[in-house]
């Protein structure tokens, strides 16, 4: 990197800190952040700081700038890094992935989306037609998944609800040709409820909620007349979102409809298939109009009107709705009974099936979407080994006013990642060391893992508990599982609840509980635990679903084949679903290359000018960012590999420039630092050279910058024709 960006703009790189110290880190990050210079790097990590507004450095000159560069080349900026992984790909037909991390708000998705232009932008020089359409199914793929698996919170106006990973899958030339999209629990919780100043996921908004309903006209009656009109949905709206709030500046969701009913035309959703779509959006919404009453024994709906609709809807009869919505099909023995619901079950079964339909949709489109990217006619036997570079998107750490299961899943999700920076990042300088025959010394760090295994230990974790709870005879209560929290947990330096600390005045009721989480203490309320790791959705309703006449709809259902009897085996819980998928997301991102973002977002308000500094420094802290600088400042801040480094610093002396007759680029390198007076600075590996301080660098490309200088000059008489 050249001198001027060290001076002016901070330290493109915090390994060239003159001490490794809190305050200096700040102040460096705070430096570039105010100098408009978002991106830092920790050796191959890049820190990326929220900058709340539009930058002009992701356009078609930038990208130009980076492709094929080294990383320390040019400033630091998620295509560099994206580059990197490409490369490393491509050169070593290795797997890679981008991790992209840092807690709600603070850029991760966005960052996936640049680095998703950026792949895009390098890759398929040949214009092969078939991977021009891979690159713009994968770049669509993110509008739709956006609409309906991203809203607005309290931290964030476009906030993931759901874990994303994709893989692109690269041919032997480095064109993509197809890809694959792992999603993670989806926080459906969400469809029947928000927290007050927060909306539910904006495909509600984009096509039902918006200028007067218009929309719902169009989408729900054009070409199908059959489907009745449905505009008093607004007026109706009781339960499911009532703190609509249409202007939202941050968001457009007139023009985010027409972008999305785009892209979900283009990645090949059929005009049935998008119907279906929002026919199960305005389901949702008429269930959420439901209420329930009571007629002497008999449990009844109040607004049966609603009911003809949702049948219409599903294309199924008003009366097998009217049925499932008010009773229970159970077998005792050999009889089956139709048990009636109370108001309070009918209720729940209402919202579960909400919950339940947008969710399976939300799955499905994601199925649809892998239908259409994933790899087709590769023949890796003629063509090779097809690699992959998979990018992960997850949501971030997230304290609310009132956490709840949702929040206690993604917080621990964000502990495992965290806890696979700890062991990759360590991991990698340690086996590179390793393997290039250098000695290494052990840096210390905080270890995570004792929180991982807090929540997901076998028979004492978080979760065995609460699946033990759920599993109890008799009495399954919130309080239950808290009773059991406590005595498994007293004595956890991560845990605690208000029974355990009465006199804490952060754990306000006696259903609270907090961990120490790496990036902060949380407390959750236990309320709900037990029915959302249950999970319970009544067979009436997937055989409800799965009986429509709508193909497409049956088609989301497809266990609602099975009749009663046939039903026996207990599901998985939520909580341990998706402890399994954590575990082999992380046991899949181990195996490949690991590159890293870390983001971190300056300040609670979305404002551009503000460095919150406490708010950073937190951060900082809990990122454990220090540590990988010094992990890396204790080794080496830079290796390359012996052509590489002698292409760029051959010119700075005799014996290599413009050619050395040296046996090998490793015993030229070798003369080339020798005479340069660096031989203390700098170990020999294997494959690479490796320069313990920045200094070194910095002498080594002020020579080149002076020689290249001189060069110029020299090549500029030669043409002018006064040498
Ligand atoms: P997140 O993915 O990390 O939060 P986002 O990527 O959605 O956060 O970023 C939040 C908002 O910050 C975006 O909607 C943009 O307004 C702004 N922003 C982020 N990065 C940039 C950038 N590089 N340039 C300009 N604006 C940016 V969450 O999904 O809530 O964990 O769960
Ligand atoms: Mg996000």
């Amino acid at each position: 990197m050249a001198e001027h960006e060290s001076l002016e703009f901070g330290k493109a790189d915090f390994v060239l800190l003159d001490s490794v110290s809190l305050e200096e880190f700040m102040a460096n990050l705070k430096l570039r952040f105010e100098k408009g210079r978002i991106y830092t790097y920790i050796g191959e990590v890049v820190v990326s700081v929220n900058p709340y507004r539009a930058m002009n450095i992701y356009g078609r000159d930038t990208i130009e700038q980076y492709k094929g560069r080294e990383l320390y080349e040019r400033p630091p900026h998620l295509f560099a890094i994206a580059d990197a992984a490409y490369k490393a790909m491509k050169r070593r037909n290795k797997d890679t992935c981008i991790v992209i991390s840092g807690e709600s708000g603070a850029g991760k998705t966005e960052a996936s989306k640049y680095i998703m232009q950026y792949i895009a932008a390098i890759t398929n020089p040949g214009q092969r037609a078939e991977v021009e359409r891979v690159k713009n199914m994968l770049l669509k793929s993110n509008c739709v998944l956006e609409a309906f698996g991203n809203a607005k919170t309290k931290r964030n106006d476009n906030s993931s609800r759901f874990g994303k990973y994709m893989d692109i899958n690269f041919d032997f030339k480095g064109d993509p040709i197809g890809g694959h999209i792992n999603n993670y629990l989806l926080e459906k919780s969400r469809v029947i409820f928000q927290q007050e100043g927060e909306r539910s996921f904006h495909s509600f908004y984009q096509v039902f909620l918006l200028q007067n309903g218009q929309n719902v006209e169009r989408v729900l009656c054009e070409g199908n007349r059959n489907v009745p009109v449905v505009s008093n949905l607004i007026v109706l709206l009781i339960h499911f979102v009532p703190s609509f709030s249409p202007s939202q500046s941050s968001i457009n969701d007139g023009a985010d409809f027409k972008a999305v009913a785009d892209a979900m035309k283009v990645i090949g959703f059929t005009p049935d298939e998008i119907q279906t779509v929002y026919k199960v959006l305005a389901t949702i919404l008429h269930l959420g109009n439901l209420t329930f009453g009571v007629d002497g024994d008999t449990t009844l709906i109040e607004n049966s009107k609603v009911v003809a609709v949702i049948g219409d809807l599903l294309a199924t009869k008003e009366e097998n709705v009217e049925k499932a919505l008010l009773y229970r099909t159970v077998a005792t023995g050999r009889d089956v009974i139709d048990k009636q619901h109370t108001t309070q079950e009918a209720s729940y079964g209402r919202d579960a099936l909400a919950k339940a339909m947008y969710e399976r949709m939300f799955c499905w489109i994601v199925g649809r979407i892998n239908d259409v990217i994933e790899v087709k006619n590769y023949d890796a036997k003629v063509h090779g080994k097809n690699t992959v570079i998979g990018v992960l998107d997850i949501y971030g750490f997230e304290i609310f006013q009132n956490n709840s299961f949702e929040q206690f899943c993604i917080n621990y999700c964000n502990e495992k990642l965290q806890q696979l920076f700890i062991q990759l990042v360590l991991r990698q300088e340690q086996e590179e060391y390793q393997r290039e025959g250098i000695p290494w010394k052990h840096i210390d760090y905080f270890n995570n893992q004792i929180i991982v295994d807090l929540v997901e230990l076998q028979h004492k974790g978080i979760f065995s508990v609460l699946d033990e709870a759920c599993m109890n005879v008799g009495k399954v209560t919130d309080e239950v599982f808290l009773q059991g929290l406590n005595s498994k947990l007293a004595k956890h330096a991560h845990y605690t609840s208000r029974k355990l600390s009465p006199t804490d005045k952060s754990l306000e009721f006696d259903r609270d509980f907090r961990i120490r989480h790496y990036a902060g203490d949380v407390v959750y309320s236990v309320v709900g635990f037990i029915d959302k790791n249950k999970d319970t959705l009544f067979q009436d309703f997937k055989r409800l679903l799965y009986n429509s006449s709508n193909p497409v709809l049956k088609m989301m259902w497809p266990e609602g084949k099975l009749s009663i009897t046939e039903v026996t085996k207990r599901p998985l819980t939520a909580a341990t679903l998706f402890k399994n998928s954590m575990i082999a997301l992380v046991e899949n991102l181990a195996c490949k290359e690991p590159y890293y973002v870390r983001c971190i977002k300056p300040n609670d308000v979305k404002s551009p000018l503000l460095f919150e500094h406490e708010r950073c420094r937190h951060q900082v802290e809990y990122l454990g960012l220090l540590e990988n600088v010094r992990v890396r400042r204790a080794g080496f801040a830079n290796r390359q590999e012996y052509p590489r480094f002698l292409q760029r610093y051959k010119m700075i002396s005799e014996f290599t420039w413009p050619n050395h007759d040296l046996p090998s680029d490793k015993e030229a390198v070798k003369r080339l630092v020798q005479g340069c007076g660096f031989e203390h600075d700098v170990a020999y590996g294997k494959t690479k050279v490796f320069v313990r301080t920045p200094r070194t660098l910095f002498c080594l490309e002020e020579q080149r910058d002076e020689m290249v200088g001189r060069i110029v000059l020299f090549l500029q008489k030669v043409w002018r024709g006064t040498i």
